[in-house]
């Protein structure tokens, strides 16, 4: 891990931070019995990298003008962001009970304009990319020097919309674009790959086909995401980057990852309880 990953998570191993994410979104999803929950525990290890070790963000100054900006597209995977959030210190931990409910700052599609930390009102899919490039350009002309990082899903890269925002980061030069892809290989009715294949070739070499600087990683593996986080940061080329990160949904609770389907589930009553004691079993340093 680098020296900057140590500054930015104090004494906590990202792979505590990846826990914790876990645990808030397991204890939010717990509050209605169902949710986006595997899309969560998927993208834990991305979103403790993230939040942990890439971007620059005051915890008490959310709005801060110089912070990177975090847009996610995926408005169903608010559940994770929240959890993120809380991690963070941003939304505190003792909203976790009313997760979904009336008045809740934490409704179950995030909207921007309820949630501290969270930028962008996501969820018609396709549209987060357009938004994080115009940001990108903005702030560019602004010289303000923030990155921006948008997370999108895989079934966003069914999208033209997402095409467009493609080829005018290109043409845009825009360097301090970040793309995270989540791609889980799933869709609300099964494998991304068999909606909307990308044979001939991978979506690393789609993406670099198009221009962008692009690298495909282990999205649970919290050593790979450092480092490809980090080049994607520190490249002097005036390219736009984006990270593709194979995740597994459900990741770390076994019996959920065993699931066929897990685009939306409905957990029992006892088996938030077993998840809960799973992860408490695992306990990273
Ligand atoms: C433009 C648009 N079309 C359709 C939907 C309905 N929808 C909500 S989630 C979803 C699945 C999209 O794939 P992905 O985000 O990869 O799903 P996950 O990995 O969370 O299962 C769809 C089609 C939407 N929200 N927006
Ligand atoms: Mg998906």
């Amino acid at each position: 891990m680098s020296a900057s990953s140590k500054k930015a998570t104090g004494n906590v191993s990202l792979a505590r931070r990846a826990w914790s994410i876990r645990r808030h979104a397991l204890n939010m999803g717990k509050v209605q019995g169902q949710g986006y929950i595997g899309q969560a525990l998927g993208v834990a290890d991305v979103l403790a990298v993230t939040y942990f070790h890439a971007l620059n963000y005051r915890r008490r100054d959310p709005e801060w003008e110089d912070r990177d900006r975090f847009y996610l597209s995926v408005g169903h995977y608010a559940i994770a962001l929240y959890a993120a959030l809380i991690e963070a210190g941003i939304i505190p931990e003792s909203e976790i009970g009313t997760y979904g409910m009336d008045e809740s700052r934490l409704p179950m599609s995030g909207m921007a304009a309820y949630t501290p930390g969270m930028e962008i009102t996501g969820g018609s899919l396709g549209q987060g990319l357009g938004i994080a490039v115009g940001a990108a350009l903005g702030l560019k002309r602004k010289g303000n020097p923030a990155f921006v990082y948008n997370m999108l899903s895989d079934g966003e890269l069914g999208e033209g919309s997402t095409w467009e925002a493609v080829m005018s980061a290109v043409q845009w030069k825009l360097d301090n674009l970040i793309a995270v892809v989540d791609f889980n290989n799933q869709q609300a009715d099964g494998p991304s790959r068999d909606a909307l294949a990308t044979e001939p070739g991978t979506e690393q070499g789609k993406w670099a086909a198009f221009g962008w600087h692009a690298q495909e990683v282990e999205g649970n593996d919290i050593e790979e995401l450092v480092k490809a986080f980090d080049r994607a940061r520190l490249l002097s080329d005036r390219r736009p980057r984006v990270i593709i990160c194979n995740t597994m949904m459900c990741k770390g609770v076994p019996f959920l990852e065993e699931r066929e389907k897990s685009h939306f589930i409905r957990v029992e009553a006892d088996e938030w309880t077993k998840a809960l004691a799973h992860l408490d079993g695992e306990m990273p340093p």
